[in-house]
């Protein structure tokens, strides 16, 4: 599949107080960069102003062309003594990562949707809602943030915060629908449904029959992008080091400590030097410098994108907020990987079957797959479908236990000593980065910290990864390759 750099979203809004200012915006169109929807459409109510567009690709997002590289090896010291992030060689492939964090106006996006199409299911909306109480301390005054943070304009640009792994993930199933149909709806197809599924759709039953026409439109499912989701830990370290840049002939020539070059966290540029390279925390009690001189102008987070990006031109790699990966935390995650695609925390499912005959998937009341864990590790005979059933295993992994959840832990030990000798579970989720309220140390690639999934933080937030299908997207002339006879090499 060909990643078209076709559409120049706008990619940053910022309401303005004005209403002349109002009126001039209200005739240009504006598209939301993380779904490609139009906000007239979908945002009423709501006034957008083209700020800074840093978004340069569709749907926001960046190519990473992948290569390997050391994970952990950006540490150069273990101030914790965890242990956790022995270096290892890996290689990541080529995927598309957001360029900012996901922002507040994006899940606003989000849950107006909900609101518009579920308007009496109140309860997924609840559920869609971050916590806006990660803000309260007992003895700090935050509360203008619990009551404005993600509602007021003012702080459309900001990272959202107070959002769980779960909530997370199910905003990137989100996504993947809206940026699908909205493909679909450009190219002329509409969907009376209530709500678009890609994988309903590639299954044919949109429309009367499940075969024939349903199919030919699963070829037209070609412009289609793959499932948006969380990044793996290691892609996410391998984007924030971008070690790409400090290349020569295949041999990287400087490591890094951070997402930019050297050995400190200030500008080394002369326009501005000496200014922070990130938002984070400069020492104990100094947020952000003296009034006169903020150094990195953020009390609390920053609009996304307040910094230069890294080589692959992603902004906040550090600092502003962590970021949730996709990965269970483990100790030793590093060492017990595969060295391609490292990933801990697969969980195999297959797509229930409402008519085994016809390959129809069952849906759940939004409209989406009902998933269960997978029954075999190898593809069930016909006989085995209809009867649901997967018989004695006679292949070379026989005497293997299938596992579905297939993370290599033991996790009946793991819950009984949970609580107890280790606050690690298979609900354990990594995140990575620095935030605002985080000292330097933190924004060192190769740092790792974990929290559980259904819980949030007001220094947590995520930005989504893609996967690329097929081969390189690169465009042939900035690649050294062999000229061939189909693709040939400018
Ligand atoms: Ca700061
Ligand atoms: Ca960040």
């Amino acid at each position: 599949m060909s990643y078209k750099h076709i559409k120049n979203f706008n990619g940053h809004l910022v309401l303005m107080g004005s209403s002349l200012v109002c009126l001039m915006l209200l005739l240009m169109s504006q598209r939301s960069p993380k779904t490609g929807a139009d906000y007239d459409d979908q945002m009423k109510g709501w006034v957008k102003a083209k700020k800074k567009n840093p978004s340069t690709s569709e749907f926001g997002m960046v190519e990473i062309e992948g290569g390997s590289f050391v994970m952990g090896g950006s540490q150069t010291e273990d101030l914790a003594y965890t242990n956790d992030n022995l270096r290892r060689r890996v290689t990541v492939a080529t995927f598309y990562m957001d360029e900012t964090e996901v922002t507040n106006i994006d899940w606003l996006e989000y849950l107006n949707w909900i609101g518009k199409k579920y308007p009496d299911d109140r309860e997924l909306y609840y559920n869609a809602i971050p916590d806006t109480l990660v803000w309260r301390n007992p003895l700090s005054y935050n509360e203008p943030y619990v009551d404005n943070y993600l509602r007021h304009p003012a702080y459309q640009d900001y990272p959202v915060v107070g959002v769980t792994w779960e909530q997370a993930n199910d905003y990137c199933q989100w996504r993947t629908d809206r940026i699908n149909e909205n493909i679909l709806s450009n190219e002329g197809t509409t969907f009376t449904d209530q709500s678009f599924n890609t994988d309903i759709y590639l299954n044919g039953q949109y429309g009367n029959s499940s075969t024939g026409k349903g199919k030919k439109e699963a070829i037209r499912g070609l412009s289609l992008m793959p499932p948006v989701r969380l990044p793996t830990e290691a892609e996410w370290e391998y984007a924030a080091l971008a070690l790409g840049g400090n290349a020569e002939y295949g041999l990287i020539t400087d490591n890094k400590v951070y997402p930019w070059n050297g050995l400190g966290v200030r500008s080394e540029k002369r326009r501005s030097h000496g200014l922070m390279m990130a938002n984070f925390k400069i020492s104990e009690g100094d947020n952000m410098g003296i009034s006169g001189y903020p150094n990195d102008g953020g009390s609390i987070t920053t609009p996304v994108a307040s910094y230069p990006p890294n080589d692959f031109g992603l902004y906040d790699m550090a600092g502003n907020v962590n970021e949730w990966v996709g990965d269970v935390y483990r100790q030793l995650s590093f060492e017990d990987f595969d060295d391609f695609n490292p990933f801990r925390g697969n969980v195999f499912t297959n797509k229930r079957l409402e008519n085994t005959q016809q390959g129809i998937y069952a849906k759940d009341k939004y409209g989406r797959p009902i998933r269960d864990p997978a029954k075999a590790p190898r593809k069930q005979t016909w006989e085995e479908l209809q009867k649901g059933t997967v018989a004695t295993d006679s292949s070379s992994i026989a005497g293997k236990n299938y596992d579905p959840d297939f993370r290599g832990y033991l996790d009946s030990v793991n819950k009984q000593l949970y609580g107890v000798t280790t606050l690690v579970n298979n609900e354990s989720r990594v995140y990575k980065g620095g935030s605002w309220n985080d000292r330097a140390y933190w924004l060192n690639p190769g740092t790792r910290r974990f929290m559980q999934q259904d819980q949030s933080s007001a220094i947590v937030g995520f930005r989504c990864a893609m996967t690329l299908v097929g081969g390189k997207a690169q465009k042939a002339s900035d690649m050294r390759s062999f000229k061939t006879r189909k693709g040939k090499a400018k």
